[in-house]
């Protein structure tokens, strides 16, 4: 079952991890270099099945990466709360006021000037992946660069969109993790997707981030018109931080059911189309969730 790849992962970072300080102050067990493939040519999607993944808010977030937007405000609107920490945090510090999660996310959504002011993210995914500015100020789509090129040179070995845009790493609110994405096209018309994530939290980011993937995989097959081949996942620093060092071993208990499918119920006119109902998940059933606290 291609879900032990991650689970042998945790089993490694557990046993062998290099126990380290990081940036969070929280600790974490660390290994540096890995891979998960998974063959998504049958339809499954790798949603994890050993604890229970909120794959919407997964796919959700995709969608708003694609929108290009860097606010949490049309994220909150939908439910997503998985990025209120990082403005949460900055709010607290500079107002001093000690603001609930749930209120300060209730005042983004009810008070646009609010929003802009504290809900804003800095130039981080979706900026860079939709509007990357350059030295004259022209902006660059790198997502319609790399659909336009799978549809005219499919044998490219030059399709990616890229994050990690220096000048401006200074002002994002977190550098990207997952930040580059490259693309390939079989001699037989599948398509095959590599995410390279530099930093990777193996309980609560890693899952969320190949869901994302093969959501964004699945929407520009649809778009280009290419079956589906394998994803690739590589990380550079894999870590569990010491306070999941329990759940990962409750999870790594427990024995891993067959992938879900993902099909697409409808096909837009291009990739800005997509809506979260659009994605029909069949067949997920999945052990009961793992909770732990994100490090921020
Ligand atoms: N992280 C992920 N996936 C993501 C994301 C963040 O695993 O999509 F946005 C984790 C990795 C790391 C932390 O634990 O968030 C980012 O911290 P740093 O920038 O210090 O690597």
């Amino acid at each position: 079952h291609p879900e032990f790849q991650y689970l042998d992962l945790m089993s490694h970072i557990l046993e062998k991890g290099d126990k380290r300080i990081d940036r969070t102050g929280v600790g974490t067990l660390s290994t540096f270099g890995a891979m998960l493939r998974f063959d998504l040519s049958d339809g499954t999607v790798p949603i994890l099945t050993t604890k229970k993944v909120y794959w919407k808010l997964a796919v959700k977030e995709m969608l708003w990466f694609l929108t290009g937007e860097t606010n949490i405000r049309p994220l909150l609107q939908e439910k997503v709360r998985i990025w209120t920490d990082w403005p949460l945090a900055k709010y607290r510090k500079e107002t001093g006021e000690s603001i609930s999660q749930q209120d300060f996310e209730q005042r983004i959504v009810e008070d646009q000037a609010f929003a802009l002011k504290w809900g804003e993210l800095g130039p981080v995914y979706g900026k860079q992946w939709r509007r990357w500015q350059d030295a004259n100020g022209v902006e660059h789509d790198q997502i319609a660069s790399v659909i336009e090129t799978l549809k005219t040179n499919p044998s490219s070995r030059r399709m990616l969109f890229h994050g990690w845009n220096v000048p401006e790493i200074g002002q994002m609110a977190l550098p990207p993790c997952h930040m580059v994405y490259q693309f390939h096209v079989t001699s037989a018309g599948r398509l095959n997707m590599l995410i390279f994530q530099r930093s990777c939290d193996l309980l609560l980011g890693a899952p969320f981030n190949c869901i994302g993937g093969a959501a964004l995989q699945a929407m520009v097959a649809q778009q280009v018109g290419l079956q589906l081949g394998d994803l690739v996942w590589m990380g550079g620093d894999i870590h569990l931080y010491l306070n999941h060092l329990d759940q990962a071993r409750e999870q790594m208990t427990r024995e891993p059911r067959p992938f879900p499918t993902l099909k697409l119920l409808r096909k837009p006119d291009s990739i800005d189309g997509y809506r979260i109902e659009d994605f029909e998940v069949s067949g997920y059933d999945p052990y009961p969730p793992i909770l732990a606290d994100v490090a921020v």
